[in-house]
């Protein structure tokens, strides 16, 4: 009798403590993917292009779903210049071409972001250069992720342009904003 008990025992011991063990490991997984997905951040140097002489650095950083954008620009001609994503991570050409069309999964017509009539995923649009040439813009967007799984969001493997004029933000496909001054290719 006393032999039983104590191999209930034994039994109920076992089976608890790898419950437990369970459950630590189960814990600790979950906080690894949270982390893994909290917080992603991608900096970049840009190029000139055309023989511009215009330069900037641009930070990409995710947290809790929101992408936020902050750039900064240099030696650039006063006024409005067009800032979008396009579709290929690719600077090599003088003329900066090689970074294609707009990036545009989601196969909307060119437009104002956010417009209900539909824009591109990479319709950044305008910001301002002061008479120094110097010129900044900031964006926060949850339609963009870094390296997720969402073809239509993520942001990786394409490139920034800022081109030498305004986006109209009517005319298609681009906005008519002239040649592209800057590139930079979004990779990790
Ligand atoms: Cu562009
Ligand atoms: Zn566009």
């Amino acid at each position: 009798m006393k032999q039983i008990i104590l191999s209930i025992l034994t039994i109920l011991f076992f089976s608890t403590t790898s419950c437990v063990e369970n459950e630590k490991k189960e814990t600790k997984k979950m906080t690894t993917n949270l982390n893994l997905s909290e917080k992603k951040e991608i900096q970049i140097q840009l190029e000139p292009k055309n023989e511009s002489g215009a330069i900037g650095k641009l930070r990409f950083n995710e947290s809790n779903g929101i992408v936020k954008l902050e750039a900064k620009f240099k030696n650039l001609s006063p006024g409005m210049h067009a800032i979008h994503l396009h579709e290929k991570a690719d600077c090599s050409s003088p003329d900066g071409k090689s970074s294609g069309g707009h990036w545009n999964p989601t196969f909307n017509k060119h437009g104002k972001w956010g417009d209900e009539n539909g824009y591109h995923k990479g319709d950044i649009g305008n910001f301002e250069v002061d008479e120094n040439g110097n010129g900044a813009i900031t964006m926060e967007t949850n339609e963009w992720c870094i390296d997720c799984e969402d073809e239509s969001k993520n942001i990786i493997g394409k490139a920034v342009i800022v081109h030498q004029g305004t986006d109209d933000l009517t005319s298609q496909p681009s906005g008519a904003a002239g040649s592209r001054i800057i590139c930079g290719a979004i990779l990790q």
